[in-house]
């Protein structure tokens, strides 16, 4: 494995949170649990994608897990309670869902590197990122019904489009484990390395990503979103629209008129057939 000089961006309690050339590296650092999340795990993790978000200087966010034992266990069932994860005040959490909806809003490709375990919401949490590069000793599943949970959100819709609705089916019903391999014949792992190549690989697929159009590359994963996410899924698409919009001269006409205080000439414009 190459070594790479990667950056804390920030500390954090649950998660570490690093920079290399572009690629925010998000890593649970909860090896003891086998990185299982706890409601601190998310609020770490939803802040540093508010700092993905902000900083252009982020192209791509890898989610990680520390050690090569697992990516991510789920939800820590030490804490689960009546109503969730209990928080530190004592309050029941499912905030794990709002990482999820920060994965699909972030406007950049997000990259599951799965070094382990992906199981419970570890494996959601790998479904919902965009792509998903794993080491050949992972493992994936789910194991909701057996320990008394469920997500019937995008760790289900999302899992049929990826893998068809039987075998999102089989994967829930039986809560079985399945290799790397079979992961990625299922159409869930883009590509599985052995171990020790699993960052050189992914910082690889970042570099090429980010030699791409950054607002091609949105474009796209917004409209990939709008087709599963309904009304919210159409507003990020027709925000970027919008945004697009504002940087064509047409749009710009309008605010010019209106400060100058004179009628717009949209006439100028072409009307594309
Ligand atoms: C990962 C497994 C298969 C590994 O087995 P193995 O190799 O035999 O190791 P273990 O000895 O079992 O584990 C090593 C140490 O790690 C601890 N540990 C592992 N997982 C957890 C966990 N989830 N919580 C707390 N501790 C964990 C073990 O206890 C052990 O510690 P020591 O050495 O001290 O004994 C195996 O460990 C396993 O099956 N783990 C549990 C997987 C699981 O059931 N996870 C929870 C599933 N439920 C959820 O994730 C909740 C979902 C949720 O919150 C949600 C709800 C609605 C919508 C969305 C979601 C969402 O999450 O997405």
């Amino acid at each position: 494995m190459t070594s790479r000089n990667w950056t804390t961006i920030k500390e954090y309690e649950d998660i570490k949170f690093d920079f290399f050339e572009g690629i925010a590296k998000i890593t649970i650092n909860r090896p003891e649990v086998y990185n299982a999340f706890r409601p601190q795990t998310n609020f770490d993790m939803l802040d540093a994608m508010d700092i993905c978000r902000e900083r252009s200087d982020i192209g791509v966010v890898v989610f990680t897990g520390t050690g090569d034992k697992a990516f991510c266990s789920g939800g820590d069932q030490n804490v689960k309670g009546v109503g969730g994860y209990i928080d530190k005040s004592g309050v029941p959490r499912l905030n794990v869902l709002d990482l999820h909806k920060a994965i699909r809003s972030l406007p950049k490709p997000v990259i599951a590197m799965v070094n382990g375990y992906a199981i419970g919401g570890g494996h959601v949490l790998h479904v919902v990122c965009d792509l998903t590069i794993a080491s050949d000793n992972a493992k994936f599943g789910q194991t909701g019904p057996k320990v008394g949970s469920f997500d019937a959100g995008f760790g289900s819709s999302y899992l049929a489009r990826q893998v068809g609705q039987k075998k999102a089916r089989e994967i829930w019903f039986l809560c079985k484990q399945y290799t790397a391999k079979e992961a990625e014949d299922m159409g869930m792992v883009n590509k599985v390395v052995p171990l020790e190549q699993l960052e050189d690989e992914t910082v690889e697929w970042c570099k090429t990503i980010m030699m791409r159009s950054p607002m091609a590359i949105r474009m796209i994963k917004r409209g990939l979103n709008a087709e599963l996410d309904g009304q919210r899924g159409l507003m990020e698409f027709a925000g970027d629209a919008t945004l697009m919009f504002y940087l064509m001269e047409e749009a710009q006409e309008g605010k010019h008129a209106f400060l100058e205080k004179r009628d717009p000439d949209f006439q100028k414009f072409p009307k594309f057939p």
